[in-house]
């Protein structure tokens, strides 16, 4: 199940973290707050996923934090994960939560206010909505900007939980949260922060403050 109002999601990058320090990480962002983990491994071997995955559900478990998987919808059902997340070309959403299974998180990225409003009209749990501005973890993907916030917050945010995503970082964050942001996604400000509990906890404590 969700949080009741989830403001901090972190993802685990496996293209900025190895897999042997993924527990250390992830103990990291999940000590400064992160409401939901997914762990994201574009191109990596299936059994290495599996295998990071395995060693992070204990520790969410106990956090009591949502373990979503990106992709795989049929491991993430194998590993008992709280859910996956899914592009907009990995089919239906009711066509994935048949995979994962009754009770699991089902989540989509949209990268327009249209595709925000499918994705709420054929039953995402949550959206991720970006990229606000370029980013090298998603490269090529154009910039959507920070205009439309206000508007996908009040039409679909108001409905489920929708995360603002893309080239987020301590120093961009004011300018996302006054354009309307409520809950963001960020990758590689955190995890490649000095001090990574510290850092989820200054996203957190900006959102639960603003
Ligand atoms: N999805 P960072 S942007 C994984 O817009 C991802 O759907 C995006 O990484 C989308 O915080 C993105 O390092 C990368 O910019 C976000």
């Amino acid at each position: 199940m969700l949080p009741s109002d989830p403001k901090l999601y972190a993802i685990l990058d496996l293209g900025y973290v190895s897999a042997t320090d993924a527990e250390e990480v992830t103990r990291e962002l999940l000590k400064g707050g992160a409401d939901l983990l997914q762990l994201r491994a574009k191109g990596k071997e299936l059994d290495l996923i599996r295998d990071v995955a395995s060693r992070l559900i204990p520790l969410c478990r106990e956090a009591q934090v949502p373990f979503i998987l990106n992709d795989f919808p049929e491991m993430a059902a194998g590993l008992d994960a709280d859910g996956v997340h899914i592009g907009q070309d990995d089919g239906e959403i009711a066509a994935v939560r048949k995979i994962v299974g009754p009770g699991k998180i089902v989540g989509r990225s949209t990268h327009s206010l249209n595709q925000a409003r499918a994705a709420l009209a054929e039953g995402a749990d949550y959206i991720g909505f970006g990229p606000l501005f370029p980013t090298p973890t998603k490269p090529g993907r154009p910039a959507i900007g920070l205009e439309n916030i206000p508007i996908m917050e009040a039409e679909v945010g108001s409905a489920l939980p929708a995360f603002c995503i893309g080239g987020i970082n301590r120093t961009t964050l004011p300018l996302v949260i006054n354009s309307g942001a409520r809950r963001i996604v960020v990758v590689s400000d955190l995890l490649q922060a000095e001090n990574i509990s510290e850092a989820a906890r200054f996203f957190k404590d900006s959102l639960n403050h603003s």
